[in-house]
Formats: C-alpha cells, sequence, structure tokens
C-alpha cells in the first residue's frame, strides 16, 4: 500500500515542482558546458542551486501574477513557464527566441506569462513591480506582483524606496531576496549592515520571514503565507531565501574568493534537489524510479532546445529595427 502524504502539495504536484527544478538545473548544467565551448555570446549568470526559490515560491502564481526578475533569471522564467526552446533561442541569440535573439540572456521576457523581464540593472525589477501591483490593486482579480532580488542589489536604493512605495501603498506584492552570500566577489556579510532582512522590512512596516531557500517544502510553505495575505489584501511582505550558488557569478569566473572547499560542500551539503528528492523517497511518496524517468525526459527536452537553438538562424540587418517600440 503507498504511504499517505504528509506534504501540503499532492503527489502529482509534487512531481511536477521536480521536474521544473530539474529543468531549470539541466538548462543551466548545458548553458555552463556550451558557454566555456564558445557557442554562446554575450553573458550568462547561472541559477543552478537556488532552483528551490523558483519553483517553491512561484508554484503558487498564475499566467495573471506578475514577477520582475534578475540578472540571474532563467530560473525563474522557467519556474514561470516560460518556453524552454524559446529560452534557449534567446541565449544562443537565434530567431524565434523570447526577443527574436536580440536579448539574449538577461533580457528574457514573455507578457502572456506574467514575466515581466530579466534585469541587467540591479534593483530596477523592484519599481516595475510597485507598477505591476499596483494595476493588479485596480483590477481587483486578487493577482499579486513578486520582485527577486540577490542580496547585493538589495541595498540599492531602488529596492528601499520600493519597499517604502509598496507599504504606504498597501500593495500585494512579495519582495524575495535570494541571499546566495555573494555580489559578485563580494561576500553579503562585507556589504550588507544588517543580518536579517526581516529586520530591515520591519524598518518599513513590513512583515517578513527568513527560509532556509535550499528546502523547497519550506520556500513553499512560506510563500504560501505571504502570497495569500497579498492576495486578501494584506499588503507587502519580504521573504529571504538562503540560498547558494553553484557556479560563478558570470560564467568564466574564476571564483578565487570561495573559500577552499566551499564549492564542493555547497553540491554535497546544500543541493535542492537532492534535499528534495531524499524527503519524498523517503516518505514513501515518491519512488527513486519515477525521479529517474523525469530525469530522462528533462534530459531530452534540453538537448533538443539546444539542437533547435543551433538550427535557428542569427536575425539578420533588417532584424534591427523591428520590436523596438511598443504598439498597443
Ligand atoms: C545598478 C547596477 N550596479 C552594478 C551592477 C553590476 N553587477 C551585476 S551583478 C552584480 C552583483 C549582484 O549580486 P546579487 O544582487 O547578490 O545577485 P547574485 O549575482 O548574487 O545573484 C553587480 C554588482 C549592475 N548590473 N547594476
Ligand atoms: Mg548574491
Amino acid at each position: 500500500m503507498a504511504a499517505s502524504n504528509p506534504f501540503p502539495l499532492s503527489k502529482e504536484a509534487l512531481l511536477a515542482c521536480y521536474r521544473t527544478m530539474r529543468t531549470i538545473r539541466e538548462f543551466e548544467d548545458r548553458l555552463h558546458v556550451d558557454f566555456s565551448r564558445g557557442d554562446i555570446p554575450g553573458f550568462v549568470h547561472l541559477y543552478a542551486g537556488e532552483e528551490a526559490s523558483a519553483v517553491g515560491i512561484l508554484t503558487h502564481l498564475g499566467d495573471g501574477d506578475r514577477i520582475a526578475s534578475t540578472h540571474r533569471g532563467h530560473g525563474h522564467c522557467i519556474a514561470k513557464g516560460v518556453d524552454v526552446v524559446e529560452m534557449m533561442k534567446e541565449i544562443y541569440g537565434k530567431k524565434g527566441g523570447c526577443g527574436n535573439g536580440k536579448g539574449g540572456s538577461m533580457h528574457i521576457a514573455d507578457l502572456s506569462k506574467g514575466m515581466m523581464g530579466a534585469n541587467g540593472i540591479l534593483g530596477a525589477g523592484a519599481p516595475l513591480i510597485c507598477g505591476a501591483a499596483l494595476a493588479a490593486k485596480f483590477r481587483k482579480k486578487n493577482e499579486v506582483g513578486i520582485c527577486f532580488v540577490g542580496d547585493g542589489a538589495s541595498n540599492q536604493g531602488t529596492f528601499l524606496e520600493s519597499l517604502n512605495l509598496a507599504a504606504v501603498w498597501n500593495l500585494p506584492v512579495i519582495f524575495v531576496v535570494e541571499n546566495n552570500g555573494y555580489a559578485e566577489s563580494t561576500s553579503r556579510d562585507y556589504a550588507t549592515a544588517v543580518n536579517s532582512y526581516v529586520d530591515r522590512a520591519s524598518g518599513f512596516g513590513i512583515p517578513g520571514i527568513t527560509v532556509d531557500g535550499t528546502d523547497f517544502l519550506a520556500v513553499y510553505e512560506a510563500a504560501g503565507e505571504v502570497i495569500k495575505r497579498a492576495r486578501e489584501g494584506g499588503g507587502p511582505s519580504l521573504l529571504e531565501c538562503k540560498m547558494v550558488r553553484f557556479h560563478g557569478h558570470f560564467e568564466g569566473d574564476a571564483q578565487t574568493y570561495r573559500a577552499p572547499g566551499e564549492i564542493e560542500d555547497v553540491r554535497v551539503n546544500h543541493d535542492c534537489l537532492k534535499k528534495f528528492s531524499a524527503h519524498v523517497v523517503s516518505a514513501g511518496v515518491i519512488s527513486s524510479d519515477e525521479l529517474a524517468a523525469i530525469d530522462k525526459t528533462v534530459l531530452a527536452l534540453i538537448e533538443d532546445s539546444v539542437q533547435q537553438a543551433k538550427a535557428a538562424p542569427l536575425p539578420t540587418l533588417a532584424d534591427l529595427t523591428t520590436d523596438v517600440y511598443v504598439n498597443y
């Protein structure tokens, strides 16, 4: 007889979350390889290691809810439902990508999915999401806005001004601080005066929660609480996810600022996918064979996306002048 399910999600929902986290991991690990081969133009910042944050939070949202992302945005895009093949084409700089190959990794957006954009400008997503949340408030459909920001970007004035604005306008917003301990090579503790982002939020009259961002279920539950609060008119919250990044700040980063053994330690002891698997398998809810079957289909999806990206044409000179202005 199957074990009873102690989790707040059905088995099917847990499998879907695992699939999304695994898709992000494979997408990022494949970019790591392809970038090192010189196949990818521009710059990429990888989200591998941080998957439980994007998926634990965005599983609560629908297409009408909006998010603003960061320079490390692939995980947020995938978790918000942006098409993986279109994303791969975009990162490869090809036509048929989310921005027809003209934006690249840091400009992926899909408004039909409520994904307002990755962003190369630190802290820029915070005022954007205040605008989206104000619109949601007027629409009265109980939609919310979520802004992701790194520990480094959380020191930007735009972010702090947005906390204040969201509080005075009582906006349905959640500010998610993805605290991976570094801003480029600068450690969080060197550059940020307070230890707790919850304390910082309380200075703006906003409640907050700190959570282990490598524990999917902890993130899912904390996010559920703050998102429910926002949907019910309770106003903004801050959610700090403490997490680790597997790769360098950008691809090509020598990571000389990391402590000896740190990179191995994060992969062995702080891998959110390993933790998720151990949790659901030991509870007898999902078997390792079922997870392995998902891994296989995800690998095939990523391989297909790369083949499609490689085969797609580059933008032409004439494409330079399209997509410049939006028509309403
Ligand atoms: C306004 C602005 N200042 C500086 C930079 C350069 N920059 C890009 S990423 C980065 C570090 C960001 O750290 P964090 O916010 O913690 O995000 P993480 O890279 O750790 O995900 C910096 C300083 C920028 N892109 N925008
Ligand atoms: Mg950081």
